[in-house]
């Protein structure tokens, strides 16, 4: 438990610095004083940072070999949520963390890739961020705020589609899903040739640079340009670390060497580091890898190079954004600006398995687009490497399944918060968390309106407010109703520590996840009155936000696959 006085000391204390550096007077209020916490005299900034597939246990605060030191500072330096929670697909996850209301209200009931013959034309099946729901920005910029994004998109590319439409004033959006992080070039063949790019809703070539570095000057250059007498919202989503996955070299060469032992050991590693840290009870037990992956040391040693070398390419464009980050970070210390900014840090969903360039339907378009894309290239302009199953599984550990699937690997993810006027340094917090909650808790944060509203018809959250819990005065929301989970047919409901869950077509399983978080016993048979009650609760989360079930034979890996080799998730 905090210290609730220190806290409160504390909390006053940067107040009192923060009204004096702006020039205005503060209210005298004795350190004994617990409660309320004190307003905030002008609003802060915030910066809303989105990693791309980036596994639960890539970053060093959570085990991992790969050097993140900068996203482990902001941990360390403030809340790190440990059992944080997104969708498994990328934009039914942007659309919540934009919107605060679930995917099916919010326009990405299912990707618009995916849509079924039922679904499409449903309302909440838009296939991109639909109009019944506002951004954040929106919200934002109604309060006084400049907005701006820099970035991957993937919500709509229409004229009214474009981040510029949705309440940010000045964007740099990679409209598609992914794509080389050197240049404009596609990631799969329905993509065309070239990636798009628009600025402040225009289409526009892609300016050169690596795309981290790009997305990060360009979001240093929004806030150094922005209106100092008033907050900024920047939201930054990097394109790391989806395939392909580039880095510059400096970064290549720092991962030299990381992952030789192969990915049974990596895993192993990474379990014994989290047991270091802490992060979960000595009780629980890793999701075993896959039986039939062939044991490393049984594998060709030029098979093995391969394999090392794509993970090394991963693990250099980690660090790569990291580096990065801190150069963002370190610009708004330098400016004065770091004690005032609440910075999140979030992954949009579990690890990637797929490897479209080695599909044997797509293999000759990758040999052609990215002819150096051998072991020795990885990382580089003109090489497409992925990382495949094995090792999204290492990304994912010690949780089960990866990205598009409903295990906590594919939806759980690193949330970070770092406000240092605000948040106390190194906390850490084991509440469930879940997408739509990110809205309501800057809101909360920055003391707007949760619930003001002129130009929408739908304003409503679903979630629900972390800030209570980022300060440290409670574990986490009191929530009326479990929360619901539907993609593709994969499906879950979160209670307490309790999770239901059902890839499509198959059988509910319930785990608890707070003991369990590698869902590893199957308790269906053994808690039957909660299972039953959460099965009920679950179809009544279908009803309540207009779920359009997909047939039972949707398989979402196949039409990841597929989607791959023609577009991308
Ligand atoms: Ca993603």
């Amino acid at each position: 438990m905090l210290n609730q006085q220190m806290l409160a000391a504390k909390r006053i204390g940067a107040f009192t610095l923060f009204a004096a550096v702006l020039g205005c007077v503060a209210p005298v209020a004795p350190l004994t004083d617990v409660s309320p916490i004190p307003p905030i005299a002008i609003k802060p900034n915030v910066i809303v940072i989105v990693a791309d597939d980036l596994g639960f246990s890539d970053i060093g605060a959570l085990g991992s070999e790969i050097a993140t030191p900068n996203i482990d500072s902001l941990a360390a330096g403030g809340t790190l949520f440990t059992n944080f929670h997104v969708a498994a697909t990328c934009s039914p996850t942007r659309a919540m963390l934009l919107s605060g209301a679930d995917n099916h209200r919010a326009g990405l009931g299912n990707m618009g890739e995916f849509l079924t013959e039922e679904q499409r034309g449903q309302p909440g099946y838009e296939g991109h961020l639909n109009h019944r729901v506002e951004t954040l920005a929106t919200r934002l910029r109604r309060v006084g705020y400049q907005t701006g994004m820099a970035g991957k998109w993937h919500l709509g590319d229409g004229p009214n589609e474009r981040p510029h439409a949705r309440g940010f004033d000045r964007t740099l959006a990679l409209m598609e899903g992914s794509g080389s992080a050197w240049n404009d070039g596609s990631p799969a063949p329905i993509v065309g040739e070239r990636t798009q790019f628009t600025r402040d809703g225009v289409a526009v070539q892609r300016p050169p640079g690596f795309s981290a570095t790009l997305y990060v000057n360009e979001m240093i250059q929004f806030v150094e340009e922005a209106d100092p007498d008033r907050p900024f919202f920047g939201y930054l989503a990097f394109q790391a670390v989806h395939w392909p996955h580039h880095a510059p070299q400096q970064f290549l060469d720092a991962a030299r060497g990381l992952y030789d032992d192969g990915w049974q050991a990596v895993s192993d590693a990474r379990f014994a580091r989290q047991g270091v840290l802490g992060l979960f009870e000595e009780t629980v037990r890793k999701s075993p890898l896959d039986e039939r992956l062939p044991l490393w040391t049984d594998m060709p040693i030029e098979v093995r190079q391969d394999e090392v070398a794509r993970m090394e390419a991963y693990a250099a464009m980690t660090m790569a954004m990291d580096y990065e980050l801190g150069r963002l970070v370190e610009f708004l210390r330098e400016s004065g600006r770091l004690d005032d900014t609440l910075l999140l840090f979030v992954s949009d969903n579990g690890p990637d398995p797929s490897e479209p360039e080695r599909s044997p339907r797509a293999r000759e378009w990758y040999e052609r687009h990215y002819p150096m894309n051998r072991a020795s290239n990885y990382g580089l302009p003109g090489s497409f490497p992925s990382t495949g199953y094995a090792w999204a599984r290492v990304s994912s550990t010690p949780l089960a399944e990866h990205k598009g699937q409903p295990g906590e690997g594919g939806l759980r993810v690193p949330l970070i918060a770092h406000f240092p006027g605000r948040l106390a340094p190194g906390q850490r917090n084991s509440a469930f968390g879940y997408a739509t909650d990110v809205v309501p808790t800057v809101l909360e944060a920055v003391g707007a309106s949760l619930t003001d509203s002129d130009d929408s018809d739908d304003n409503g959250f679903d979630g629900q407010s972390l800030w209570s819990a980022m300060l440290g005065a409670e574990a986490g929301p009191v929530r009326e109703e479990p929360v619901g989970y539907e993609l593709m047919g994969n499906a879950a409901l979160f209670d307490q520590d309790l999770k239901l869950v059902r890839r499509n077509g198959e059988h509910w399983r319930l785990f608890d996840i707070a003991r369990d978080p590698g869902e590893t016993e199957n308790l269906a048979r053994t808690r039957v009155a909660d299972f039953e009650r959460l099965v009920r609760k679950y179809e009544a989360y279908e009803v309540r936000t207009g779920v359009v079930p997909v047939p039972e034979d949707y398989d979402v890996m196949k039409l990841l696959l597929e989607a791959a080799e023609r577009g991308n998730p």
